[in-house]
């Protein structure tokens, strides 16, 4: 089918938020002006991957193939841009381990009594993460836990062997990483490892380097980001299909008004438990409020909209703007993604910033650090910060634009399987089947953040264009925040999905696309991608499948990090507008070409939304031609023995278990309540 939406070419005019923006003109310098008025472009050696700044004989601007334009110590095109490529994976694999780290620290605190007001939601997860961590699954719940978040943590720091949750790849998978020795040991020591390799004078062999890159990837969608996904999952709850709202319309006028914003749902969960207190809802009341308003901002916002319904008041583009609606009394910043910028917009306001973790703190914000030991306690001290503030609201600042945007989210990979299945034939059979008989062309993956600098609004484009071509869009991060304010995570959407792929989503009552999670949460795309293999009929490992990632408006080094873990675990993944090693052919084309002989997977460089989608469905089509299913195939009349092959997969998947693990894993009823 031909794409339905042709893609436009400048969206500068149409900055979201124009309104607001245009009532803080003069008041305060935010990004978007900041992007016009710095008065210099990015530098393009810096920006192609080419500045080299780990010795202090540099900075060297190095120009690929002028021999006088190396290093001062001679270093290539290549090194240098391989090197910079891999800081950023380094930097984005510690960045999803250290969020990881913390939780399993607060999930150790739970469970061993020294902490209050958490417990386990969700016990049978905990019996099948136990089985990957290497214990004896039967064991009570209380001592299970205990040892499961000893070898949690222990999974940071191990020097040996391999990251326990690699074993839940695709065997062929696995082999190919062995084979290849990129198989990570511990978290910490594939980014120290990293680190070390591309300092002065050590690792200057772009393809070292680079094959090294995956390895510390590996380290973090297999480790420091899966670990983060299912502890959270078992102390808050697997998230469900839930409703909500997203866009700057969900603050209220007559509510004090918090918004969480950063990464680790510790914060935000505690706060939404305590906003519900009636003690704090009459602290707020006697100031003049009718109640707390928590809404969400970046990852943080999508945990607690994932398990709660909390509304996403924005991403990460949104974060200055939402302060300068005048209504917001509080905004509360866990770890990352936070723009210095907050606390001067704050300024012009009645807005406090509070931070709460002790790692990121910023000049003129309040700290109140949180303590994970007393999670309810130090969020009624945030709530009290900012139930002060709401009489210090000035009513002719306020100014709420009304648009807002229903969605349903909540698709966690034990969710899309129930929804597929059913409650108690839970599969991605369905899913293949549908895939494999051209109903659903294929799965793409749209993630990440959003970025100033994008004149295009290259998720929205992209995601309408691959659903018209029946192409099944999952999202995370910002990423699933954009796209939701254009509605595109409602049922209502469904208008925009080709013809086949609306009959399948009408008959399970979904969206056209699908939101799974934070950015820690791609690792749930690793497990559901996997459970596609296990489920059979797309071939024996991930790089065989229909299936690609993006993420078009990427801006953080975390992005560089899912990236290459995607691309190492088999899935073809295309960045842009622009890449960080641009400057060398060479080392740009080893992550294109050899990393596709190595992993069957590779990065592309897409400008604009026409060239990602078509790069996109060009993967998806070349994929389905080698496994056979590109051309329509004559309707098959299935026979008793067809049907009962069909029952029994070759690797048992999640149902049978409920989605908490293979069937071999299964938990009994009276095993989850021990
Ligand atoms: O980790 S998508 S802007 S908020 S980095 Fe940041 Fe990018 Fe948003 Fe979530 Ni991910």
């Amino acid at each position: 089918m031909e794409p339905r939406l042709k893609a436009r070419q400048d969206c500068g005019k149409c900055l979201i938020n124009q309104d607001v923006y245009e009532r803080i003109k003069g008041k305060v310098l935010t990004a978007p002006e900041r992007v016009n008025k710095r008065g210099m472009k990015p530098c393009l050696f810096g920006k192609g991957g080419t500045c080299c700044n780990v010795c202090h004989m540099g900075p060297c601007q190095i120009i690929e193939g002028v021999e006088e334009m190396r290093g001062v110590c001679g270093a290539t095109a290549s090194t240098v841009a391989a090197r910079n490529f891999c800081r950023m994976v380094a930097a984005g694999t510690a960045t999803h381990s250290d969020h990881g780290r913390g939780i399993a620290e607060a999930f150790y605190s739970v469970v061993h009594n020294e902490a209050e007001d958490f417990e386990i939601k969700e016990k049978a997860k905990l019996r099948m993460v136990a089985h990957y961590l290497g214990l004896d699954r039967k064991k009570p719940i209380k001592e299970l836990a205990k040892e499961v978040a000893v070898k949690a943590l222990e999974e940071f720091g191990k020097q040996h062997g391999r990251l326990a949750f690699l074993s839940r790849a695709p065997e062929k998978r696995q082999e190919k990483w062995r084979e290849l020795g990129v198989e990570s040991r511990g978290v910490d020591r594939e980014v120290v490892e990293l680190i070390h390799r591309t300092t002065v004078g050590v690792d200057q062999d772009y393809r070292s380097l680079l094959k090294a890159s995956i390895r510390c990837a590996l380290a973090d969608g297999w480790g420091g980001s899966m670990l983060a996904t299912e502890l959270q999952d078992i102390l808050f709850g697997i998230p469900q299909p839930i409703k909500s709202v997203v866009n700057l319309g969900v603050l209220k006028e007559d509510m004090v008004n918090i918004t969480v914003h950063g990464h680790e749902p510790e914060v935000a969960e505690a706060l939404a438990i305590a906003a519900q207190l009636p003690e704090m809802i009459k602290e707020a009341q006697k100031v003049g409020a009718k109640g707390i308003n928590l809404a969400g901002i970046c990852c943080t916002g999508n945990e607690v909209l994932m398990r709660r319904g909390i509304p996403i008041a924005g991403s990460f583009v949104q974060q200055e703007i939402a302060l300068a609606t005048g209504a917001v009394e509080a905004m509360v910043v866990d770890v990352q993604c936070i723009m210095q910028n907050v606390t001067t917009v704050a300024e012009a306001y009645h807005t406090a910033i509070i931070t709460t973790s002790d790692k990121a703190k910023i000049e003129g914000a309040i700290h109140i650090a949180f303590d994970h030991h007393k999670p309810i306690e130090s969020a009624k001290n945030i709530l009290r910060e900012a139930i002060a503030r709401f009489p210090k609201r000035d009513k002719k600042d306020v100014y709420i634009p009304k648009k807002k945007m229903d969605v349903v989210a909540g698709f966690s990979h034990e969710t899309i399987l129930y929804m597929l299945g059913g409650r108690f034939r839970a599969s991605y059979k369905p899913l293949n089947e549908n895939i494999i008989n051209g109903r659903i062309l294929g799965v793409a993956a749209i993630i990440g953040c959003d970025n100033f600098r994008v004149k295009e609004k290259l998720h929205i484009e992209i995601a309408k264009e691959l659903i018209a071509n029946n192409v099944l869009v999952v999202v995370t991060g910002c990423a699933a925040s954009a796209i939701g304010r254009d509605g595109l995570l409602s049922p209502d959407a469904l208008d925009l999905a080709g013809e086949s792929y609306r009959e399948v989503l009408e008959a399970i009552g979904c969206p056209p696309v699908l939101h799974m999670g934070s950015c820690v949460d791609n690792s749930r795309i690793l497990i559901a991608l996997t459970e596609m293999v296990h489920t059979g009929g797309l071939g024996d490992d991930i790089d065989e499948l229909p299936v690609v990632g993006s993420a078009p408006e990427w801006m953080s080094e975390k992005a560089i990090a899912i990236g290459n873990y995607f691309v190492g675990s088999g899935t073809t993944v295309v960045f842009g507008p622009t890449f960080p090693t641009e400057n060398s052919k060479i080392a740009t084309n080893y992550l294109r070409e050899d990393f596709n002989q190595m992993f069957g997977a590779s990065w592309r460089i897409a400008r604009n939304a026409s060239e990602f989608v078509s790069i996109m469905i060009d993967h998806i089509r070349k994929k389905r031609e080698n496994l056979g299913i590109d051309k329509p195939k004559p309707r098959v009349l299935y026979d008793m023995a067809m049907r009962r092959a069909l029952g029994a997969p070759t690797i048992s998947p999640f149902h049978g278990l409920g989605c908490f693990g293979p069937t071999h894993l299964r938990v009994e009823p009276e095993e989850q309540t021990q």
